[in-house]
C-alpha cells in the first residue's frame, strides 16, 4: 500500500493510506538517503510504501520503501553535530506571516526566510496580516513591500486573519497542497489557522519560555488535513523552517533578482562585493535592486549565519 506519513514519534509512524485509513507503522531494514546523514530515516510528509501485517488481533504496517522527496527541511541534531534531523518533507508552500509593527517584521527576516525557501526548493508566499489595523501610511508601506517582493517573483497577499479579508485567496493557494506557516510570535499564525479551520489548534511556533531558555524540544512535526482538501504541517518548537548550509558563492543564487544578473558579472564566481564590472552592484546603483535586499545579502554573507541558525530559525 502507498501512503503519506502524518506523524512520527521516532520508532512509530502514523501513515495515511491512499484510501484514507490510518496505520501505525514501523520501519523495515535500513533507509539510506543519498547525501544526508539524518537521525531519522522517515519524516512527516514522506510518501511511503508499506505492507500490513496482522499478528493476533494487532494490525501494524511495515514501511519498506520511501519515494523520492520533492524537498525536505532539516535541523541539526542537538548532540551529534554532524547529523541532521529531517523535520518534514514534500512541502508545497511555505507561508510567511508578516506584520509591520506589533510585532515588527524586518526585511532582513523576510529575506532570510526567502533564502531558506529558495535553498530548500519550496515555494514561498508572503502574507501581510492585520491590514485591518493599518494607517494610510502603513498601508503604503505594505504596498511598497508587496510590490518589491512581487517584482522578484513572490506572491504577496494582504490579509486580515481577524476580519477574514482575502482568506479565500489563501485557501485557494492551499487547496490540494501541503502548507507550512511561519512568522514571529504575535503576527497572527494561530488566529489565521483558526480562521482557515475553526477548531484546529496547532502549536506552530508556540515556544514556551522554558523552551526558549535553551531546552531542547522533543516535539515532533505533524500533518493535519483541513476540510477544504488542504494539508498543514505543524512544526512546534521550530520558528522558521530549519537550517540550510551553503557556500558563500551559493548565497546570491537564492536571491532570484541577483541570480538573473549573475551571468553579466565579469567573474563567474562574483560575490557582488568589490569585484569590478559586477552586474548586481550596477543594478543596485540604478535602483533596479532594492537596497534592503542587498543589505540582507551582506548580513547573511558576513557571518551572521551563526546568529541566524541559532536564534532566528530554531530554538536550540
Ligand atoms: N486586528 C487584528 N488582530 C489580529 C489579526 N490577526 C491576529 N491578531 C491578533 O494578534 C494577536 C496575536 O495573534 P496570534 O494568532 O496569537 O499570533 P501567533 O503568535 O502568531 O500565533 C492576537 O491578539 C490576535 O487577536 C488581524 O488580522 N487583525
Ligand atoms: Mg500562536
Ligand atoms: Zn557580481
Amino acid at each position: 500500500m502507498k501512503g503519506v506519513v502524518y506523524k512520527s514519534t521516532g520508532s512509530w509512524y502514523t501513515v495515511k493510506a491512499l484510501n484514507g485509513t490510518f496505520f501505525e507503522c514501523r520501519i523495515k531494514g535500513k533507509f539510506r538517503i543519498e547525501g544526508i546523514k539524518s537521525t531519522n530515516p522517515i519524516a512527516v510528509g514522506d510518501h511511503v510504501v508499506f505492507e500490513v501485517e496482522t499478528k493476533g488481533d494487532e494490525t501494524i504496517g511495515v514501511i519498506h520503501e520511501i519515494e523520492p522527496r520533492e524537498n525536505y527541511i532539516i535541523r541539526k541534531s542537538v548532540n551529534l553535530s554532524k547529523q541532521t534531523h529531517i523535520i518534514a518533507s514534500n512541502i508545497d508552500i511555505a507561508f510567511l506571516i508578516i506584520t509591520l509593527n506589533n510585532p515588527p517584521t524586518f526585511t532582513t527576516f523576510i529575506d532570510r526566510f526567502l533564502v531558506t525557501a529558495e535553498a530548500y526548493h519550496i515555494k514561498a508566499v508572503l502574507l501581510f496580516n492585520k491590514i485591518d489595523t493599518y494607517s494610510e501610511d502603513e498601508l503604503l508601506e505594505v504596498k511598497y513591500l508587496a510590490a518589491l517582493y512581487r517584482s522578484i517573483g513572490y506572491e504577496c497577499i494582504g490579509i486580515s486573519a481577524k476580519t477574514g479579508k482575502n482568506i479565500e485567496k489563501v485557501k485557494q493557494l492551499m487547496t490540494h497542497k501541503v502548507s507550512m506557516f511561519s512568522g514571529h510570535s504575535g503576527v497572527g499564525k494561530s488566529t489565521l489557522i483558526n480562521t482557515l479551520e475553526p477548531g484546529l489548534n496547532l502549536k506552530t511556533s508556540e515556544i514556551s519560555s522554558q523552551h526558549a531558555q535553551g531546552q531542547h524540544t522533543t516535539t515532533f512535526a505533524e500533518m493535519y488535513d483541513l476540510s477544504f482538501d488542504a494539508k498543514i504541517i505543524d512544526t512546534p518548537g521550530i520558528k522558521g523552517f530549519g537550517v540550510v548550509e551553503m557556500e558563500k558563492e551559493e548565497l546570491g543564487d537564492y536571491f532570484p533578482e541577483f541570480f538573473e544578473l549573475k551571468e553579466h558579472c565579469k567573474f563567474h564566481n562574483c560575490l557582488h562585493l568589490q569585484e569590478p564590472k559586477c552586474a548586481v552592484k550596477a543594478a543596485l546603483e540604478h535602483e533596479e535592486i532594492a537596497w534592503s535586499r542587498y543589505k540582507s545579502y551582506l548580513q547573511i554573507l558576513e557571518g551572521e549565519e551563526e546568529h541566524y541558525r541559532k536564534d532566528i530559525y530554531t530554538n536550540e
